[in-house]
């Protein structure tokens, strides 16, 4: 329940969300870009290097120059700037110690609003492209979203980058640059539709190309022993296929340039690119097939993040980029250090989920084999220097990998794997005598669905830290997936919340916001987000609710623009924006909200003239192309729009949009105009959540269930101040046990009945009835995310909901509630935390 404003007077007073665009395009027009002092000298040299770039690097006049063109042009003389920043930061020094953060995936999305905010040349640029007659909002359309990831792992991944950069932690990123990041999503007759995504098509302009670091990556071959007389047996890899690794570093500068980063980004090569050989023989086809076979590792990203699916291809990315990034860090080392027994003094390896597991044997393998050290010290140099963090709990998702295809592909790292094992379970089963302790609960190996290398297991076992990423997530770690590790080593695992970069998700999407901020709280709240603090008394000032709540009215009129622009639907800003963006998951329960929407629009139709509020909810968010019910959602949605929005005695009362091709640069528009925010999963499943907190710091309230990091948001902006239903996470493990209880929730709400009727009937669906049977019969017949156990909930607390947006004094100031105390969840708190407790970095 939101608090009253004390200063609110009545309702007509506060700023109405209906007002004329005309009067909010004005507020609009008020807001100012905070302080960056414009030098004219920076203007004009900034302009010269565009245009320079423009014509030399490009081969470009300006008349003939595309959008694209001068996108390029301006990235490459902000890139030398960013070159400049380093050197002035950073030359020649040698950090005491490095943090290098393993990640398949890096959704970066665009760099140049970035680039610009952190170098402190947004209006300079600006400017400089003025002058050039060009505007700067073009030029940074032109940019396609680097969308080297799948959600949220990958855009975690990013923003700590980001931080790193600003908190000047000397660290190197390690993933793989793929041909294609995620796929674009269409939408044909409302299902997805998957094409692929070029954004190197064009080049990469905030690249280096570094051929001079390339790395011999094996697959495959056999295993050989040697003895020098000294009974020591040294084994020795002689892999059957080797692929190049080829290094392109894209600089990342943090915040106003005092220190840059990079991220390193390995492309596969094959070694040979014509076999001559064979060439010569006249197999003309067969002479290039390996390079084929070689460059299809960096090719494209796999779009799955909701199953494991045990593909070759994917192991051998996974080998890739870890080999390859252990290679190098081992190379720097040794050439800066000399000795790798003091490796874990000065490098910490990140590993983002077990995707890069494998370097708990490959480390093992490259200190043995090619440094020579005995087993027991790279052991301890190993589990030194690596730690793992977690993302899910979902057991569909945790990574196994068959025994045979490791060692096929990789036969000695799965003697390694199996002598580590073999030492582990010895020492667990002298442990265990006493007790009836089962070994094989820690084993790395699974035996029960045939043998499989467990990757969780490995990474836990291999690494000094373990974390969560909640505090919930962490604590159902220590219960669940890794109980038994666990209980042999309590302090391994800790919790470090995710974060998310301020500098994207509050300065560069939302100007606006941000210089409320800056006049409320001061400048300094751009360099130390817990200033947003002194936004709390603001939120008793009618005032100052007023132009907060115009800074949104303007942000929903550009959503507005790009819904109609995208689907043709019309939307009225003045409408409640109900926001659900994210992957399209069951466990997520779109479906919910879905429902929801149908109950809502029955209601609506059974009483038009009530006083309902006007709603419109908006979805974004791709499925897994093999995830069969995920698109089926899609299409629900899709339906489901067709008939509301076109139902005359619905009007304004209720839109439903489901904007395609979801993407980083699409959640920036989003996110500064979502009125709600849906965070809705089933208790106990989504392990963090970061679209919560970039939603919450922008001023959307949540309706949330008490999962993941929701619980920490509502401890954070109070409980007054977010929306919290259904079970919780004990609730869930206590449900699931009970007979029938999806059967008995229908049973209770004929609101829930009618709505699962309505969908299974086809109502929404005519031209085929049965289209959504395989949803609502997998409601009915097992509900494995409680959909049906939570609806009633639900609806309740979207009424209340509804009722709160009829107090706009109350609810403004619960928005700025919501951004004045979202400063915890900046990743900069993360990475200090990381920094501090895992790493043991200092942090200035
Ligand atoms: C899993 C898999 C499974 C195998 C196939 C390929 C693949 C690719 C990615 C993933 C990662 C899924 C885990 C994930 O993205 N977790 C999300 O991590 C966020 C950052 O910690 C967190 O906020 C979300 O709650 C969590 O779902």
């Amino acid at each position: 329940m939101l608090k009253e404003a004390p200063s609110a007077r009545d309702r007509n007073d506060e700023a109405d969300t209906s007002a004329s665009s005309a009067k909010t395009a004005k507020a609009a027009a008020t807001f100012v870009k905070p302080r960056e002092i414009v030098h004219a000298d920076a203007v004009v040299a900034l302009r010269e290097d565009i245009r320079a770039k423009l014509v030399y690097a490009i081969g470009k006049t300006p008349e003939a120059a595309r959008e694209r063109d001068w996108f390029a042009a301006t990235a490459l003389a902000l890139r030398d700037r960013i070159v400049d920043a380093r050197d002035r930061a950073q030359a020649g020094t040698v950090p005491d110690k490095r943090v290098y953060y393993l990640s398949l995936e890096f959704l970066i999305g665009r760099l140049l609003s970035d680039a610009m905010n952190n170098l402190g040349l947004v209006e300079t640029t600006r400017a400089a492209l003025r002058d050039l007659g060009i505007d700067l909002a073009d030029v940074e359309g032109a940019e396609p979203d680097a969308a080297l990831g799948n959600g949220g792992l990958g855009r975690l991944a990013a923003c700590f980058m980001e931080s790193m950069a600003s908190l000047s932690i000397p660290a190197v990123g390690y993933g793989i640059r793929y041909d294609h990041g995620i796929f674009r999503q269409s939408l044909e007759n409302g299902w997805q539709r998957e094409a692929p995504e070029t954004w190197l098509a064009e080049g990469n302009p905030w690249e280096f190309a570094r051929p001079e670091a390339t790395y011999t990556i094996g697959f495959g071959g056999h295993v050989t022993m040697t003895s020098q007389g000294d009974h020591h047996i040294r084994r020795h890899w002689h892999p059957a296929e080797t692929v190049n690794a080829v290094a392109y570093d894209v600089p990342i500068v943090g915040w106003k340039a005092k220190h840059v980063n990079v991220l390193r980004l390995w492309k596969a090569e094959a070694d040979a690119p014509v076999e001559l050989a064979r060439f010569n023989a006249g197999d003309h086809v067969g002479a290039v097939a390996g390079r084929a076979r070689a460059e299809a590792i960096s090719r494209v990203l796999y779009p799955s993040d909701s199953s494991a699916e045990g593909q070759e291809l994917r192991l051998r990315q996974e080998f890739f980029f870890t080999s390859a990034s252990l290679q190098d860090l081992v190379r720097r080392h040794v050439a800066e250090r000399g000795s790798l027994r003091s490796l874990p003094d000065h490098a910490a390896i990140q590993l983002n989920d077990t995707h890069p597991a494998i370097a708990v044997p490959e480390l093992m393998r490259i200190l043995m084999e090619d440094h020579d050290l005995p087993w027991e010290d790279a052991w301890q140099i190993t589990t030194h220097t690596l730690h793992y963090t977690n993302h899910t709990l979902l057991p569909e998702a945790l990574e196994t990998w068959p025994v045979e295809l490791m060692e096929r592909l990789l036969p000695r790292h799965m003697q390694i794997i199996y002598l580590i094992n073999w030492l582990h379970l010895e020492e667990q089963s002298k442990n265990a005598r006493s007790g009836a302790f089962d070994v094989s609960t820690v084993s790395l190996i699974d035996e029960t669905h045939g043998r499989r290398v467990r990757m969780g297991p490995l990474a836990f076992h291999g690494s000094r830290r373990v974390n969560g990423v909640s505090a919930l997530h962490s604590e159902l770690l220590k219960s669940t997936v890794f109980k038994d590790l666990h209980a042999i080593e309590p302090e391994k695992i800790i919790n470090k919340t995710n974060g998310i970069t301020f500098r994207r998700w509050l300065h560069n999407a939302n100007p606006e916001l941000t210089a409320l901020a800056v006049e409320a709280a001061g400048e300094g709240v751009l360099d130390d987000p817990t200033l947003l603090e002194r936004l709390v008394p603001f939120a008793d000032d009618a005032d100052f609710r007023k132009r907060y709540a115009a800074m949104r009215k303007a942000r929903k009129e550009r959503l507005a623009q790009v819904i109609a622009e995208r689907t043709g639907v019309t939307v009225d800003p003045s409408a409640l924006f109900d926001v659900q963006i994210k992957r399209i998951h069951e466990y997520k329960r779109q479906l919910l909200n879905l429902i929801e929407t149908v109950a809502l629009y029955q209601a609506i139709k059974q009483a038009p003239h009530k006083d309902w509020t006007p709603r419109v909810k908006i979805f974004a968010g791709k499925a897994a192309p093999s995830y069969v019910q995920a698109k089926l959602i899609i299409k629900l949605a899709g339906d489901i729009a067709n008939v509301v929005n076109n139902d005359p005695e619905i009007g304004d009362r209720l839109k439903v949009v489901f904007l395609p091709n979801y993407s980083v640069s699409l959640a920036e528009v989003i996110i500064p105009a979502a009125d709600l925010s849906e965070q809705i999963s089933t208790a106990g499943m989504e392990a963090s959540g970061t679209g919560n907190m970039k939603l919450a710091l922008n001023g959307a309230l949540t309706v949330g269930t008490l999962d993941g990091a929701n619980i920490e948001i509502k401890d954070h902006v109070g409980a007054e101040n977010i929306f919290i239903f259904g079970l919780d996470a004990e609730g869930v493990l206590a449900r699931v046990k009970e007979p029938d209880y999806a059967a008995k929730a229908i049973a209770a709400s004929a609101r829930l009945a009618a709505a699962l009727d309505a969908i299974g009937n086809g109502t929404f669906s005519p031209d085929d009835p049965g289209r959504f049977a395989p949803l609502v019969d997998e409601l009915r017949h097992g509900d494995r995310y409680l959909t049906t156990v939570d609806f009633e909930d639900y609806w309740r607390v979207q009424r209340e909901i509804d009722a709160a947006w009829k107090r706009p004094a109350q609810w403004w100031r619960a928005a700025i509630l919501n951004t004045a105390r979202m400063a915890w969840f900046s990743s900069d708190r993360s990475m200090r935390e990381y920094a501090e407790e895992i790493w043991r970095v200092k942090v200035a």
